[in-house]
């Protein structure tokens, strides 16, 4: 973000709205007018395919390429005099069939090109991501773009997030890096990160919002490349944030018990599972209302490491290594009464499993 364009930008705005007031003419304020999703994500969708049907990307040079690169990736308009070679290929060939998805209770849909699928970890919803990116609109205009690596929680909801809801959809098709490499220089190389390219309508990026370099109700695009992501708990209470999604709706909205709290602007607001540490509001903190469970795995006889990824009820909190022997600590949810509810969302169920 070039920082001096966006004051300038503001300034403008500014001067705009003075002398709009000045006027005392309320119709002379300009009004951004409030679409309806679905007849938006409709004409988002005409406009991403055509732009699909209308590029080519030079898909050959990433054919065996073994460190694929944003830095690499061109995307051309076809026209009369630009014919893409027979190597490469229109882009509307090479996303294949939309994402599809719901947000603010609309269906949408959305495309990825994948460069590399990445050899690490898969991110969820609710995770935060270390990466780079370019963003460009479909006039092959770019607003936006990294100069190195940034870290952002892809949670929708959470106060403070920087990121459009498109990214949080996203993200989950890809792998983080499998590994990084200090150089001498002090810089990091990410091997085999994920690397593509969304294409998303307004409804999953700013919508009726404008932002500097793009309109109201535009689609926008991503380049970018995924080099690291790790699991968020935001409350600290042992559950990753992606489990407190009690619905599976993809956003941080449940609370299952009801409470509120008086947040920093002084308004009364729900206290979300993800920022509640006792979510069923028993006196219980979450924590100690699961189970702690140590693993020791001394790799010197060949002992394996387990593997938690995924893993939809037992959560690592730490690891640790030494000489050889491995230490894991875990959280389990635990179901007592046998009655489909876990203990920390259970109010009827008052034990203590820990207090570390
Ligand atoms: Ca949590
Ligand atoms: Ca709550
Ligand atoms: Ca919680
Ligand atoms: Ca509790």
């Amino acid at each position: 973000m070039n920082i001096k364009k966006f004051s300038l930008l503001v300034v403008a705005a500014l001067l705009v709205f003075t002398a709009c007031k000045k006027d005392d003419d309320a119709s002379d304020v300009p009004v951004i007018e409030i679409r309806d999703r679905a007849e938006q994500q409709a004409a988002d969708m005409d406009s991403i395919n055509k732009y699909l049907r209308n590029h080519y990307y030079n898909k050959s040079y990433f054919t065996g390429n073994s460190d694929p690169r944003i830095a690499d990736l061109v995307i051309t308009e076809i026209t009369n005099e630009v014919i893409p070679p027979e190597a490469d290929s229109l882009l509307i060939n090479a996303v294949g069939d939309p994402k599809s998805t719901v947000y603010e209770g609309v269906d949408y849909q959305f495309y990825i090109l994948e460069i590399n699928k990445g050899g690490g970890k898969t991110p969820t919803f609710a995770d935060n991501i270390r990466y780079i990116y370019e963003g460009f609109t479909l006039d092959n205009a770019i607003f936006d773009e990294t100069s190195s690596p940034v870290e952002s929680d892809l949670a929708p909801g959470v106060q403070n997030r920087s990121l459009i809801s498109g990214w949080g959809k996203a993200m989950p098709f890809f792998k983080a890096a499998s590994n990084f490499e200090i150089n001498n220089d002090g810089t990091v190389s990410y091997v085999d990160p994920g690397v593509g390219v969304m294409f998303l309508p307004s409804g999953l990026a700013y919508f009726s919002q404008s932002r500097p370099g793009i309109p109201s109700y535009h689609p926008i695009c991503f380049k970018f490349e995924l080099y690291q992501t790790f699991v968020n708990d935001h409350d600290g209470d042992g559950i990753p944030s992606y489990i407190e999604d009690v619905d599976k709706n993809g956003i941080l909205d449940d609370n299952t018990d009801d409470d509120t709290f008086r947040n920093s602007s002084g308004f009364i607001a729900p206290l979300l599972d993800y920022f509640d540490t006792d979510d069923d509001n028993d006196g219980i903190p979450t924590r100690d209302e699961l189970e702690s469970i140590t693993y020791t795995i001394n790799t010197n006889i060949g002992e394996e490491e387990p593997n938690f990824e995924g893993n939809a009820i037992e959560f690592v909190q730490s690891r640790t290594e030494s000489n050889g022997v491995i230490t894991i600590k875990t959280k389990k949810l635990v179901d007592s009464n046998g009655d489909d509810k876990w203990d920390y969302l259970d109010d009827t169920i008052k034990i203590r499993n820990s207090n570390d």
